[in-house]
């Protein structure tokens, strides 16, 4: 019989993710502290709706019924956020231990239903306690991650295997810190590399402290989104090189190379600051696997008004673009992988995160939704995976985003990426088709592709 031609390598590795404030309801439960994502949430004005994580999927509530969500999918693994300011109240210092037992709940339940656990330490919710002290702007931000990363090595990586620092380190200071979309809402070209140089200082005094009080493994979660430049002008090439040094460098060369991509400078000019020389040897340590988030791609032009970076992208006609506005464009998920390679050499790679928000019928018939726009995202995706696995990527696995429809942060719940449909009224889960193929392909391992 001939091997299935997008059968993928045996043991490679099928799960779904989510995130702590996205899904997990309750965020001042049992003595946690507020997150910057509960301020920001409950400032007027921020959130599509004005919807807020206060309920979110109840996971907080629901956590055993929602891994049997999981097990019916038969996922080999599970990532997920642990809210920091659930852990520890005021950031650093004093422990709670009802919120260290919710995570380590989860956890024994994971094993107990074979699932793997996948903890990322921070994606974006920082307690509001550290904000209040100059958050991620704060120099002492990375000894305050690594105090937290420690507790939860502790409490933790006897039963999680595989962890990550931060989730889109890129996300929380484009938004958060130079556009102001996404909290804590700042606008400032002064303070966004100093967040994002602090993000990767944070990060490696996180796997330092690994290296001390783990024996799994560690890594970091990039997003990265190839650029292709609109045209061969001399300019639109410039342009397409700072988006790509913007997005796809900043972040994963000090931490992967102990360097930065001079086209920073270019982008930031006076506001780009000179850094410690011994930060990038901070930033700069060894790690275990990288996790790669891919949702779109860019065709980028130049364009001198575009602030700071003068590249806008240029959107493409006759192509399917999600809810969100993104293309779908599959090759990209190809490309960004062997560009990763190529530039960082054969580290261990995961996609992290991949899915799209489509419109969903309301209406749950006979305990079927039919959402044939992700189902088929979902299917040319995975096609693209093998590709580069076929092209000699060394990659180990793929988490869908997400298990189940959430609150997608300031858009709020009318975004739905979901495998599972969730009705916010009632709590009800429903697979959607597309989890229906996510479970196939697991249990053939792409086979049915
Ligand atoms: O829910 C988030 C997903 C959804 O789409 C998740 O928490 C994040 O980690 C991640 O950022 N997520 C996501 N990203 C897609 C980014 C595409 C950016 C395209 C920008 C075009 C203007």
């Amino acid at each position: 019989m001939t091997r299935p031609r997008f059968r993928f390598p045996d043991g490679f590795h099928w799960g779904a993710a989510t995130s702590a404030y996205q899904i997990e309801g309750s965020p001042l439960a049992d003595g946690a502290g507020p997150s910057i994502w509960q301020r920001f949430a409950h400032t007027p004005g921020m959130m599509a709706n004005g919807d807020t994580g206060d309920i979110a999927c109840d996971h907080y509530h629901r956590y055993k019924a929602d891994v049997q969500l999981m097990r019916a999918l038969g996922l080999q693994g599970y990532r997920f956020s642990i809210n920091w300011a659930r852990v520890l109240p005021e950031g650093t210092g004093r422990v709670n231990p009802k919120g260290l037992d919710f995570y380590s709940r989860l956890v024994d339940e994971l094993l107990e239903n074979g699932i793997a656990p996948n903890a990322t330490l921070f994606h974006w919710d920082l307690p509001a306690a550290l904000d209040d002290r100059g958050g991620w702007l704060n120099r002492d931000v990375a000894h305050w991650f690594a105090e937290y990363a420690e507790v939860m090595f502790k409490a933790l990586d006897d039963r999680v295997p595989r962890w990550a620092t931060l989730n889109e380190p890129w996300v929380v200071t484009d938004g958060g810190y130079l556009h102001g979309a996404l909290a804590p809402g700042h606008r400032s070209k002064y303070e966004a590399p100093i967040a994002a140089h602090n993000l990767m200082r944070a990060s490696g005094a996180g796997i330092q402290a690994y290296r001390a009080h783990g024996k799994h493994e560690i890594g970091v979660v990039f997003n990265i989104e190839p650029k292709y430049p609109h045209s061969d002008s001399a300019e639109d090439l410039a342009a397409t090189r700072r988006a790509h040094a913007y997005m796809n460098q900043q972040f994963a060369d000090p931490a992967l190379l102990g360097s930065y991509p001079p086209e920073l400078k270019e982008i930031f000019g006076d506001a780009w600051p000179e850094f410690p020389a011994d930060d990038l040897k901070l930033t700069h340590q060894k790690v275990d696997f990288v996790g790669i988030n891919y949702y779109t791609r860019a065709v980028v032009k130049h364009d001198p008004n575009a602030y700071p970076l003068k590249a806008v992208p240029v959107p493409q006609p006759n192509k399917t673009y999600t809810e969100t506005g993104w293309e779908v464009f599959e090759q990209g998920l190809t490309d960004t992988l062997t560009w990763f390679k190529e530039r960082y050499g054969n580290i261990p790679l995961y996609i992290t995160e991949n899915g799209s928000a489509f419109y969903d019928p309301p209406v749950v018939e006979n305990g079927e939704l039919d959402d044939p726009l992700r189902t088929n995202y979902l299917r040319k995706h995975l096609k693209a995976l093998h590709d580069a696995i076929e092209a000699g990527v060394n990659l180990k696995g793929y988490y869908a985003w997400s298990l189940m429809d959430n609150l997608e942060w300031s858009l709020g719940f009318s975004k739905r990426f979901g495998l599972y449909h969730v009705d916010f009224a009632t709590q009800q889960r429903t697979p959607k088709a597309s989890a229906k193929l996510y479970a196939q392909v697991i249990e053939s391992n792409g086979s049915v592709l």
